[in-house]
Formats: C-alpha cells, structure tokens, sequence
C-alpha cells in the first residue's frame, strides 16, 4: 500500500511529516497511514503538473499517442482488478462485487476515453462556414491547461478515472486530490499510470485534507480548471475559490433523487429497483433514488414487500461472502445517518425497519432503513442522508407526483416506472433532474453524460460532454483574398479627404 505523494512521477513524503489514519470501517481499526499534504506539497504539485504542461510532453502528443497511454492505464488497472477491488473494501467498506464493478468500470473509463481521444486528431482543424468568404475559419479544440480534481470516497477509484481519464485524453495535466478517507486506490492509479508510460508530472496525486490540501489546490493560480465532486456546501466554497481568479469550473454535487412508482407496475420489479437504488453502496451515492413515490393504489402493498426484503439484506464486512451491504464509510457519516433517521422518527414519519445494526460489535452498519409516510416538507424527505435510508410517500395523481418529485433543490437524477411507455415520457421530461431512468434505478453507463440540474451541480460528466470539460475551443480565422480589406483605410481616406 503506498503512503506517500506523487508528485513529478516521485514518491514524496509530505514536507510537514503528517499522516493520515486509515481506518477499516468494518473493523475501526487503523490499518495504514497516508500523508497529509499541505499548501507547500500542493504548491509542489501544481508547479511540477504546470512544467509538464508547458514542456508540451503531454500536451503536444497526438491524440492518438495519448490514447495508447489510456489505453495501457486500463490493461493494468484491469490486471490488478482483484487487488484494487480488495482495498477498495478494506478503504471504503463496499461488499466485494460491487468493488469489483467499480475497478471494471474505472479501466472501461480509460479504454472509453483512449477512443475520444483518438476522435480528436480526426476532428482537429474543422472549417466551418462564415458569413464574409473572404476568411476561412477553422475550430480546433485543445487542452484547458492544469486541472485540480477534488473527489470523494463513495466510490474512490472511479471517481478518479471519471476526471483523469477524460483530463488526459484532453491533454491536460492535473493534481488529484482523493478523499483523505479512502485515498489507496487514487494512489496505486499514479504507479499504473507511470508504469503505462504517462510523463512524469502529468498526473500528481497528493493526498490530505479538504482545508489543509483541498483549498489552497482550488485557490492555487497556475490551476487553469477545478473539478469537484462532493457535498453542496464545499462545492460552494470551491466555486467561491475559482471566482476569484474565474477558474474554470465543473461540479458534480449532491442529490434527493425520487422514484415514482405508478399503480400499473408490477411490484416484484418495482421493489427490486428500489431497492438497488437506494442500498447498493450502502446508499453512499449521490443519484441514490431516496425518495420513492408510490401511488395510492399499491403503496401499502408495496410498502410491505419492500420491507419483507429488506430485512432479507445481509449486512458485514465488504469481504465477507453474500454480504450486500458492508458498513459506512467512516464515524462521521455514521454518526450524521444515524442522527437523520432519529430525525426522522422526532418528525413523525413511519419507522417501518432499520437503524443502527447493532448486531456486530464494531464497525460503521446500519440496517437497511425504511421511512413511510414521510412528510414531504420534513427534514428526511428535503436532505441528503446518504446511508441506506429510503423515504416513502403516497400520491394520487401523475400531476401531484410531478410536483412531489421536483420540489427539491437537488437536480442530478429521477426514476419512473410505469407499464404505460406515453406516460413515463411525459413524467420524463417533466422531471428536472440531469439523469432520468425509466423502469429501472441507477444504471450509468460511460458513453452517457452524467451532472445534475439546480444544486446537484454545474455541467456533465462522462461522454463527449466529460471530454469536452477539459478542452477550450478556438478559433482560427484567415483572410485569404488577396485584393486589400478596404475598410479601415476607406474610412481614413474619407475623414482626411
Ligand atoms: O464531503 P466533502 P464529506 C455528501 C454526502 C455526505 C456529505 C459530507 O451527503 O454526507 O457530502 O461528506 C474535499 N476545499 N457527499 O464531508 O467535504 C475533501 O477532502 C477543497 C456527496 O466527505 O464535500 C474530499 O476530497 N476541498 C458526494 C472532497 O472535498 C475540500 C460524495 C469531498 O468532501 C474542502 C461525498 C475545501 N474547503 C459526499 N473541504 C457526491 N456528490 O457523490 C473538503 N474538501
């Protein structure tokens, strides 16, 4: 396991000495340390991603150069699957197969970007059409410069490949910065990346926490993009950080997504839905579908088989064979649950199962949790719990559903399912929320862009549209007659005769 910075493709110490405690959810225990960078290592780190990018090694290649690189990043993370997959739970806690998918997924990312990145030399240089044919103008896209990526723990490696591979298929160079909570897959991705043979200095890592590291990376002024993903409220303050010098800036935050269940679904496929949409992960993610609306018409029934499920769920540690849902990720985000579901209960809403999992003696569970009846002004229904806490309510009507579903000031997904195809395409596009699924809950795929509408976030990941974070846009525009323009010296003439 590494400790150290990755900083101009060497492994550094931080300059202070300080370390990070990492602790086994499942367990409490500490089983590593980090270091703990500070403003002089990320200044370090920026200056070294900054060389790297004016020195054009990376920059200057050819998309298809590039993409080799992506290429080689995705065989080797694909080679360590199991190994990456393994302290992913040990770091994050997530049950085993589902770390599995996350690794899968983080190298189809690079193999995904490697293609775009190859796109990219076909598309350089595009003539588009002007209104005065005397000048021909081109477009070319090129890199925005040095990124400072900022990530979270929910889901540590793919988080990563979600904002390094499209950066470096761009051709940027960056500083990440992973969670201080589950960091150890962020920083294996420096040695698969050098070992693929990206430059040094194209990819820093350094590791630390949000004010001692976090910050004085979002207010660095050679970092040209800040990419966050995490809560509302230091989004917030990152984009407060990027005003400042007009940073470029994408944000992916948040969310309270809804599920509306209509009476028409069948409640075997509904229930299974909602339940991958809100306990996979231990619901530590961000489009979880946490408020499920379900019509008058079959709640109750629904309600029960929900919770007949539910409490079939088997919860441990991550490692543990036919676990599906391992701890929280750390004392801090146990403690907030915990504390949502007594408020929850003060608020008066329907404890139907769950809460703290007392069973095992240590580590971070709590039970598959169901609120019913749930006021739609209350705390639990408004706020972003993440934990496996699921709020339900009923409706009547497809207006009232609507209405339900989009009072929130989160935007980033929403789930509907119904047998009846017009209907889900008009609640569809009614829905305001980045990410609309019908008859099903959460599946994301790379070729699709993935950002919220309100205070989920700014702009889209994944796809063309992740790509596209990363590249500025220019255009270059030539006069190719030879007879002179005539207007400036005409109007001249004209004054001084
Ligand atoms: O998030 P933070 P936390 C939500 C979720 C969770 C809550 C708090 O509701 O309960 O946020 O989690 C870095 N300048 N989400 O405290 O603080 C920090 O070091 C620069 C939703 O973990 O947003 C980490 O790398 N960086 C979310 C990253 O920000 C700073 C996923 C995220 O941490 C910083 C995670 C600062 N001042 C939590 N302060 C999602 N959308 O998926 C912190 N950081």
């Amino acid at each position: 396991m590494k400790s150290e910075l990755f900083i101009n493709g060497a492994w550094v110490a931080a300059q202070s000495g300080g370390m990070i405690d990492v602790i086994d959810p499942a367990s409490e225990q500490v089983v590593h340390q980090i270091a703990s960078a500070e403003a002089a290592d990320i200044d370090a780190a920026v200056k070294a991603a900054k060389s790297a990018f004016d020195a054009g090694t990376w920059s200057g290649m050819t998309g298809a150069e590039r993409a080799k690189v992506l290429r080689n990043i995705a065989t080797n993370i694909e080679a360590r699957t199991e190994e990456l997959a393994r302290l992913e739970v040990l770091d994050n806690g997530k049950p085993l197969p589902e770390a599995r998918w996350d690794i899968e997924d983080a190298a189809a990312c690079f193999n995904f970007y490697a293609g775009l990145a190859e796109e990219l030399d076909a598309e350089d240089a595009q003539n588009i059409t002007v209104s005065d044919d005397r000048f021909t103008t081109r477009v070319v896209k090129e890199p925005v410069g040095v990124v400072g990526a900022i990530i979270p723990w929910n889901f540590p490696l793919l988080m990563a490949a979600w904002k390094v591979a499209p950066a470096l298929a761009a051709g940027c160079t960056m500083v990440l910065k992973p969670s201080e909570v589950t960091a150890l897959t962020a920083l294996e991705l420096g040695d698969i990346a050098q070992k693929a043979g990206l430059p040094d200095g194209v990819l820093n890592i350094v590791t630390g926490f949000g004010p001692s590291a976090g910050q004085p990376l979002t207010e660095h002024p050679d970092i040209d993009k800040l990419a966050f993903t995490g809560s509302v409220t230091t989004g917030s303050r990152i984009m407060q950080s990027a005003a400042k010098d007009i940073k470029n800036l994408s944000l992916e935050l948040g969310g309270k997504s809804p599920f509306v269940v209509f009476g028409d679904s069948d409640i075997e496929q509904a229930v299974e839905w909602i339940m991958f949409g809100i306990f996979w992960n231990q619901g530590e993610v961000c489009s979880a579908t946490s408020r499920v609306l379900v019509e008058d018409t079959i709640y109750e029934k629904l309600v029960a088989r929900l919770e007949l499920e539910a409490r079939k769920i088997t919860i441990g540690d991550g490692m543990d064979e036919g676990v599906l849902l391992g701890p929280l990720v750390n004392k801090s985000q146990y403690d907030k649950v915990l504390g949502l579901i007594a408020t929850g209960v003060e608020e008066g809403a329907r404890l139907v199962c769950g809460g703290a999992h007392t069973d095992i003696c240590k580590g971070y569970f709590v039970a598959p949790t169901i609120f019913a009846d749930v006021d739609e002004n209350s705390v639990i229904w408004q706020e972003e719990i993440f934990g496996p806490v699921v709020c339900l309510k009923s409706f009547s009507s497809e207006s009232e559903a609507v209405r339900l579903a989009n009072d929130s000031e989160f935007g980033l997904a929403a789930a509907v399912m119904s047998k009846d195809d017009a209907r889900c395409e008009r609640v569809a596009r009614a829905l305001r929320a980045g990410i609309v699924w019908i008859n099903c809950s959460q599946p994301t795929f790379v070729e699709a862009p993935w950002g919220g509408y309100k205070k989920s976030g700014i702009g889209r990941e994944l796809g063309q549209w992740g790509l596209n974070n990363y590249l500025e846009t220019k255009q270059i525009t030539r006069f190719d007659d030879n007879s002179p323009w005539g207007w400036y010296l005409k109007q001249a003439d004209n004054q001084t005769g």
